[in-house]
Order: structure tokens, then sequence, then C-alpha cells
């Protein structure tokens, strides 16, 4: 895993676009919610970090990470200047399968809901076997997938501008 091999928090080697022209929601999955609140921290850290202003930051929590879909379709249809929405949340292998079901259906519904605005919907939703593999991800020796999960809206907002 590429994991293994480099701390993919790491964008010392990328130029990452002046963020301040741009505008996105943070929706988080309060499942899990030691881990969902280090990603919203990371993501929200970034966003700030690449110049964006506070006021042109929307949150909102949802109760679990398969409200996601709906909380995107949402936040989009009330909020359409917006330039991307990141969705954080944290799915945890358990006993039954539910885990399957979760990971597809979030994975699908954001893509959807992507395709459907024309806007980027920001993938950050971890789904680990376990919970040390979530706080490793989390702020932890794999970075924090929040941070991506802000670095690549951030891109992908100034695609859309820029192309
Ligand atoms: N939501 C998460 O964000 N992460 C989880 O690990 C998670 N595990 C769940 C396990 C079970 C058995 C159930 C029923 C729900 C779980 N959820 C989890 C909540 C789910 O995303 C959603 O909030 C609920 O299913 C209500 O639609």
């Amino acid at each position: 895993m590429a994991t293994q091999l480099k701390n993919l928090s790491d964008f010392s080697h990328t130029t990452i676009p002046n963020a301040s022209p741009y505008k996105f929601a943070i929706a988080v999955a309060e499942w899990n919610a030691e881990v969902t609140g280090s990603l919203y921290k990371g993501a929200l850290d970034k966003l700030l970090m690449h110049g964006v202003d506070e006021s042109n930051i929307l949150s909102v929590s949802v109760p679990g990470s398969f409200e996601l879909t709906s909380a995107a379709e949402l936040i989009l249809n009330k909020h359409p200047y917006l330039d991307a929405v990141i969705c954080l949340g944290c799915i945890i292998q358990g006993e039954t399968r539910h885990f399957d079901f979760i990971c597809d259906a979030v994975a699908h519904g954001l893509t959807q809901v992507g395709i459907k605005h024309n806007k980027p919907v920001i993938f950050g939703v971890l789904t680990t076997n376990d919970q040390q593999q979530a706080i490793d991800r989390a702020g932890g020796k794999h970075g924090n997938k929040g941070d991506e999960a802000a670095i690549t809206a951030i891109k992908m907002a100034d695609l859309a501008a820029t192309i």
C-alpha cells in the first residue's frame, strides 16, 4: 500500500492553488466522532491555511457516513454557489455486513451528487478494519485524510475555475 511507503498528507512536493476565491462546505459524520473530529480539524485548518475566509466555509454534521450523500445533495441544492463539498466520515469494519453496504452506498452516492451538480464532492471517508487504522490516518502516523480531502477540494475547485 502506498501509505506504507510515504505520508500521503505531505504536500511539500506539489503546488497548491491559492484558495481565497473559493467557497466550501464540510459535512462531517458523528459516528466515530474522535476520528471524524480530527479529520474535520485537519480539513478546516488546511482550507484556512490556503487562504479561504472563514465566512466562506459552511460546516454541517450528520449522524453517520451513510447520511453524507443526503447532506451533500441538500447543501448543493441550497447553496449552489459553493465550489466544492468535502465529506468526512469513518466507517470501521464490524462483525456484520453493514460495513460493505455503507461504504458502497456513500461512495456511489457522493459520486452521483457530484455528477448531478457538476461540482467536486470529495470522498474523505476512512474505511478501515479497526479503530487503530483510523486513528493512524486521522492525524497519526499515516497523516490526516482530512488534510488530503481539503487539498483535493482546493485543487478541484481551481481546476473547475481555470479549465
Ligand atoms: N456510520 C459510520 O459513519 N461509521 C460506522 O462505522 C458505522 N457503523 C454502523 C454499523 C451499523 C450496524 C449500523 C446500523 C450503522 C452504522 N453507521 C456507521 C451509521 C450509518 O452511517 C447511518 O447513520 C445509519 O445506518 C442510519 O442511516
